[in-house]
Parts: C-alpha cells; structure tokens; sequence
C-alpha cells in the first residue's frame, strides 16, 4: 500500500467519523480512526478467506476456551499487515506517534495466564499458515482485574478494557442463537418415538461479536467468536403491565451476568452455579452456530468430522459433548449411535493441568438444574461407558468407578471430555508422560491410541520480533528475514555464537532493553535499578507450586550473606517480580506481601544497596511482558518438578536471550534437549525424586532444623521484616504452612525446602557466569536459536499432523 493511499484512508474515517482533520485530532480519536481503517483492510482478506473456505469445502479447527489472552491489538494487526513503516511515516505527518495510540489502547484480558495465552498464540500461527480457524470465547465485559498495589498488599479493581477493545470488535446481530436455561422436560410419543420437550426454561440470547486475527504476511483472516449474553425479552410486557417492573428488569440483568466478568481463579474449582452457566452459554452458543453453519453449506450431518474438529482448551468447554448429542438427537433426528458417532468423531481434548484441585467436578444437581436434558444426555453416556468398561475391566469395580463420568453425585469433566473424544493430548512430552502413566492410566490401557502430545509453543512473531526490534534486526542481519516465516531458520543464529561483532550487538540490545525496563520501573516503581546488574525476572501466576518463595528464600539468604560480610564479592543483581494472585487465595496473597516486605527490606538498606533490588512490577499482563521478557538476564521457572504442565513463558524469555535457572519440569526438559544442560541452569528434586519423597513422609522439619540458612530465614521472616525505619510484618501463616503444615494439608506440599540448598548453589553458579559476558552472551545466543522449536507455528504443525488435518487454503504468495 502506498503512504497517500493510506493517508487518505486515515483523513477520509477521521472526517468521516468525527468530522475533524488529521492536526486536530486526539489521540483517542486518532486511535479508534487506526484501528478501524486496519479493520477494514483486514475485513478484505477475511471475505477472501471464507469465500475459500467454502469453495474448497475446507476443513476447519473450531477452537473452544473460555479465555484468550490476546493482549493489545493495533500494533500487532499493523505489522502482521506488512505496514508498520507505513503507519509510522503517515502518523508522523499528521503529527502523531504511533508509539502514543499503541500506549492508549487497553489489553484485552480475557485471560488468566497460561492457558489463555497459548489460545491467542495458537489462533496467530494459524492464519500465518493459512489454516482456517474460528476461535471461540465468551465478550467479558470485565477481564481480568486489574492489580493495584496498597502497602504492600494487592488490591482487585475492574478491568473495562472494551473503551479501546471495541474498535476490534464486528457484531453480528443477524447471527444471534438463544441458549435454554433451567425448566421441565416433558415426554411424549411422538409418531412412534419418545420427543422431549423443554418447557419453562428462561432464555438467553447469545450475540456473537468477531475480531479478525490477522496472520504475520499472510492472506488469510481468521475470526475470534466472542459471545455476548443479552437478555431474550428485554423487557417483559406482561409483567410489565402486571406491575412487576422490577422483576422484569432482575430477569434483564441475570441474563447479563453471564457473560460480566471473567473467573480469576485458576487452578482451583469454586462449583459457582454462575461458572456452569458461562460454561453452558458458550458452548451452547458455539455449537448450534457450528452446526447451522454445516447444515446450511452441506444440509447433512454426517460429514460433519471431516469439515470440522472442535479442539476443546482444557475441560471448560467439555459441555459441547453432551450439547451436541442434544442438537443432532432432538433438533436433528439423529439416533444416539449416530450422534455418539459424529460427535467423538469431532471433538478432541487438551488437558493443561494435573493438579487435582483444578480438575473440575460439578455437583449433579446442579447441572441437573441448569441443564436439565443435558444432564439427561451425560447419564446416558455415562451408563453406556461404564457398561463399556466392563467389558474391559470385568469386575473390577474399583477402576469402573475412578473412571466413571458420574460418581459420588458428581460429574467429573475430564472423564467426559476423554470419553467423548477422538484425541486426548498433554502440552509438554513430560506432561502427556504423566497422563499416560499416571493421571489418566486406566483410560491409556483401553483406548492408547487417543493419547498424544503436543509442545505447547509461542507466536515469535510477537515475542520477538514486535517486543523486541534490536533483537529481531541483529538475526534478520546475520541469516536474514525468512526465520520470521518459517522458525526453523532461526536455528542458523546459532553459528553466530562466536562470532565478535553478533557478540557485541547482541550485548548492546540487551542492554537497550534493560535500560528501557529501567526507566518502566523507574516511572512506576519509584526505584533506580542499575541495568549492568544482572536482571533476574520471575514472572507468571503467584501459585505455591510455582514456588515464588524459593525465590524469595534464596534473596533473603543473599541478603543476610551480604550483611555478614558487605565485602563479599557477589554479582549485583535485579530481582524482578510480576504476579497476580487469585483473589480468594489467601496464601498467595500472603506471598506478594512478603515480596513486597522483602523489597522494602533490601531497597532501603545502604549496606546492599548497590549490589541488590529488588522490584514487584505492579499489574503484570502481556503489554508489561512484552517490556520485561527483552530485558531479562535469567529465567526464573522453578516450580516443583512434575507440577507445571508446559510453561510458556519459559520459552518467551529464552527466545529473548535469557538463561534459564529451573527444574525439570514441563518444556524445561525439551528447552534443556534444545540448548544442552551446559547452557541453562538446572537443579532440584527430580519428578521421580518428588513422588519418592513424598511417599516416604517427606520431613520439612528436618530441613529447617538442619540447614542453618533456612532456619535463620525462616525464623526472621516469622519474626518481621521491614525496612530497618518501618513496621516490620511477621509472615507467620507462610513459615507456618512451609514447616507444619495447615488443617488442609502437611508441611511443605511444593517441596521448597527440600530443593533449597541445591537452588542456592545453583544461583552461585548462574551469578559467577555472569560476570563473564562474553561467554554469557554466547549461551544466550544459543538459547535464542534453540527457541526455534517453541513456536507456535511448530506446535500448530503438530496439532494438524497429529489431530486436524485441515485444509490450507493457499500457499502464500513468495
Ligand atoms: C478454575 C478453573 C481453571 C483451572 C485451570 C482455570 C484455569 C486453569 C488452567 C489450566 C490454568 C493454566 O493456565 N494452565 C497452564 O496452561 C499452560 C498452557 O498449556 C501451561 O503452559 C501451564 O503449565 C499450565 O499451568
């Protein structure tokens, strides 16, 4: 496109839209006027697709999850669209910084962590390979809260990210469905067979609103489906006229509530009715859209699978199984056998966690009353199934009851989603290891051939090549631009790792971004930190299995060595945090405190002043990922080995040039296959290692009695930590639960103690490398070039090899 082109583009929406010329504009107005002008050329290629789409009778993944992390939009669509120079030129002349409307527009979080980012990468890679791909998702009118930091303490505030958000957003009233909520069935025979009718159900209309996701210089256009829930009768007449005003506007609002605000518990199941009802809306939704899109183009049903895979993101979206059975059977007159067919013909599962108290349960009852034929619908699969096992498992009752859908007046979501799909898959090797082995054994032993593994992987294009311009420029210049189509290039900046002038460029971005993290922190954090130290980040959801305490413990024990002995020859070091903690979770919450105490501690003493900081970046999110994953030295991803799934953000660091210090545990292990343990920094407990130690009574008390640094921690944490001239606050509860244990559970379920002493050493390595640059900077080049097999675009690859076989639409055009 040409820069008057699109200057005349811009000056025609401004004029149009709020009847002002470019030098008059505000910023906001000059944001919405960029983001619909992309929308637009966006909108070009998103017909070109579905016309494509349809003319090749093209298989297509639909893909189910209740959260996409999708970050800031602008920037990303305008450089997937080849125009960056161009916007900024344009801009520029009107005397705007395209830098200023990037930094008005709001994340969409319509995510928590993990699981929420690894669908907004997915859907990215996708339309780079031009593979068709609807995503699926509720329109939270809230996303995740936002985090403010209160003496230390975080503190929730909502999040209204649609102000700037809804200029993405495309509604499509036209294609609105109603989804059924409570009620009776009724049974009656119908010209020979049972109908069942659903009477006195209040309905909810379900209004989906699209955001086209553009692929890095491609011609496809994808779409992101996000559901609105907006009441049926906007208001009821009758009561209306009876006088019951209110109740009229209560049943308006109720219906609203479903798609308000996003859940922000991750890895734990609270059972709130309102959570099944997201759950049910969604799915609902999706799936009668899904179906009447197939009916309309193919008039058939039974061709369904080899059009469309629905890939359900963890167990959330599991209701579309039971709601599909529904649809085909009731609405249109299939037999169970053919519906049971078509649907586990159709639907696969990714699971992304094996900490039990996330697997969801839902109480019988309740799904009974929310969903009343669909509750049908699960008994019967349900009784099917185990009549099923039997046959495998004869009379072994004891394995048919784990393994049952329904059991102890519950329904169990996993059971389901395995039991109704043709592939079940973990994100990591380690982690599908685990299901086969362990979690899901019994279900391996009968149908093996479901089991898969898919690496979970990251858009490089945005980790890289957006969030971090000198970088992406260095490798463009020493094996030129085709990595960012095809990362397998990327592999070749290894070769650079000796070489004298990649060496001192590489060294010199490294310290553009730290600086540029310096100055974030600066403005926000009201503290200098010195960007020759080195910059030691953990960033991702405060969680104990994540073990931010271990962390915490070895700064600590840094600090009082320092104190012992001010003249100790120690690498001066950053310590940066980014977390958000579930508002309900008490302990977590307690940790973010204890950072906060440990800063305040450490940041106001003069003694270690110059040698430590240690910095909590307020309201973590991909925007301040996007700052601190460039600027990062080491890679914190400790947690206890066999607990994290995948992790991702390991790999975002890694492709940035940072070293990491962790277990093995999830990607670690294939990030360590990748760079050789030589280039990262392993230590702790291994998976086998944890199980043993916890089946012979693991003994944390043993551990702080005698190591002499865990119990000097310890002890003063449970004392009081502050700054030498403030409150100094006793972290009681957390010294509690890492020593004896709480009424839920022993001492120490995440092993910190155990692994301490080998982190400690470990660290002592990492901070010694350091202070040799060169050979530093040589192993973090190889780990940018090894980052090559997480990208998204592999994992994807995988998906479609292993599970979807989709049709590409095109091959791009060279
Ligand atoms: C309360 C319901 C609930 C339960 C679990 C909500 C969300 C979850 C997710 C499974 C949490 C999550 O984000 N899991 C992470 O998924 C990533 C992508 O696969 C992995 O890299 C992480 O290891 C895993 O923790």
């Amino acid at each position: 496109m040409e820069k008057k082109q699109l200057r005349s583009l811009i000056a025609g929406k401004l004029s149009r839209h709020y009847g002002v010329e470019p030098r008059n504009a505000t910023k906001n107005q000059m944001y919405h006027t960029c983001a619909l002008v992309v929308r637009d050329l966006m909108m070009e290629k998103w017909n070109k697709t579905q016309k494509e789409i349809e003319k090749k009778h093209a298989k297509q993944v639909c893909y189910l999850s209740l959260e996409f992390l999708i970050g800031k939009s602008l920037k990303n669509n305008i450089y997937n669209l080849g125009l960056l120079d161009e916007f900024q030129c344009v801009l520029k002349g009107m005397g705007c910084d395209l830098q200023d409307l990037v930094d008005i527009e709001e994340d969409a979080a319509l995510g928590n962590g993990g699981l929420g980012r690894l669908a907004a990468c997915y859907m990215d890679a996708l339309a780079a390979q031009n593979l068709p791909a609807t995503g699926f998702s509720i329109l939270y009118e809230y996303g995740l809260f936002k985090q403010r930091i209160i003496e230390g303490q975080q503190t929730e505030l909502p999040d209204s990210w649609l102000d700037t958000g809804r200029s993405w957003l495309i509604p499509r009233t036209d294609e609105a469905v109603e989804v059924h909520f409570g009620g009776e069935l009724v049974e009656h025979w119908e010209s020979g067979h049972l109908a069942i009718e659903h009477q006195n159900y209040t309905s909810v209309t379900a209004v989906p609103h699209d955001m086209l996701i553009s692929g890095y210089q491609s011609d496809t256009v994808n779409t992101l489906r996000l559901w609105q829930a907006k009441a049926t009768r906007t208001l009821d007449f009758k009561l209306f006229g009876e006088g019951d005003y209110l109740r009229a506007i209560e049943e308006q609002a109720m219906a609203e509530t479903i798609s308000k605000i996003l859940y922000p518990e991750d890895k734990h199941v609270e059972g709130k009715s309102l959570r099944l009802k997201q759950q049910y809306f969604f799915v609902s939704a999706s799936i009668q859209n899904i179906i009447n899109h197939h009916m309309r183009t193919y008039g058939r049903l039974d061709n369904l699978p080899k059009r469309v895979v629905i890939q359900i993101n963890d167990t959330h979206p599991t209701l579309v199984i039971p709601e599909m059975m529904r649809i085909m059977m009731d609405v249109h007159g299939l037999t169970w056998e053919d519906a049971w067919d078509i649907t586990t013909h159709t639907v696969a599962y990714t699971n992304h966690t094996i900490m039990p108290e996330a697997l969801e349960r839902w109480s019988e009852d309740l799904v009974k009353s929310i969903m009343p034929r669909v509750y049908q619908i699960i008994v019967e699969i349900n009784r099917r199934f185990c009549e099923d096992l039997w046959n495998f498992y004869p009379n072994d009752w004891d394995t048919i009851s784990k393994m049952a859908i329904i059991a102890y007046n519950e329904v169990r979501m996993a059971n389901l989603a395995i039991a109704g799909s043709f592939s079940v898959n973990g994100v990591s090797a380690l982690h599908s290891q685990i299901l086969k082995d362990d979690s899901f054994k019994d279900f391996y032993h009968v149908t093996p051939a479901k089991f898969n593994n898919v690496t979970n992987g990251i858009a490089y294009r945005r980790w890289m090549g957006q969030a971090n311009e000198g970088l992406t420029a260095l490798v463009t210049d020493k094996i030129g631009p085709d990595f960012l189509k095809d990362p397998k290039e990327l592999k070749n900046f290894a070769a650079f790792a000796e070489d004298e002038d990649t060496l001192t460029r590489f060294d010199k971005i490294k310290r553009d971004n730290k600086e540029r993290l310096a100055r974030y922190i600066k403005e926000h954090n009201g503290i200098t930190v010195d960007p020759d130290s080195m910059f030691d980040v953990q960033a991702k959801r405060l969680h104990e299995y994540k073990r931010q305490t271990l962390n915490i413990l070895h700064i600590l024990r840094m600090y009082y060595e320092l104190k012992d002995n001010p003249n100790l020859d120690v690498t001066p070091r950053t310590f940066i945090f980014g977390a958000k903690a579930a508002p309900g979770y008490y302990t977590a919450k307690q940790i973010i405190r204890l950072i906060h105490s440990v800063a305040d501690m450490i940041n106001n003493d003069p003694q270690v002043n110059d040698k430590l900081k240690v910095v909590f970046l307020e309201d973590y999110k991909v925007s301040i990922a996007e700052i601190l994953m460039p600027a990062a030295n080491l890679s914190e991803q400790i947690s206890t080995a066999g607990r994290e799934a995948s992790g991702t953000g390991n790999m975002k660091f890694m492709l940035n040039g940072a070293l990491t210090i962790g277990t093995m545990d999830g990607a670690n292990i294939e990030i360590c296959e990748s760079v050789g343990e030589e280039n990262m920094f392993i230590f702790g407990l291994r998976k086998d290692e944890v199980l043993d130690l916890q089946r012979n009574g693991y003994n944390a008390m043993y551990y702080y009695q005698q190591n002499a640094w865990l119990s000097r921690i310890l002890n003063s944490i449970q004392n009081g930590i502050g700054r030498a001239d403030g409150p100094q606050v006793s972290y009681q509860d957390i010294v509690h639960s890492l020593i004896i244990g709480n009424d839920y559970g022993t001492a120490d379920p995440y092993l910190v103690l155990a692994d301490f002493e080998d982190y400690c050493r470990v660290q002592r390595i990492a901070g010694e490398q350091f202070k040799d640059a060169k050979t530093w900077n040589q192993k973090a080049i190889i780990n940018v070039a090894g980052a090559h097999i997480f990208a998204a675009d592999r994992s994807v690859q995988d998906y479609n090899e292993r599970i979807w076989h989709l049709t590409t639409l095109w091959k791009d055009k060279k």
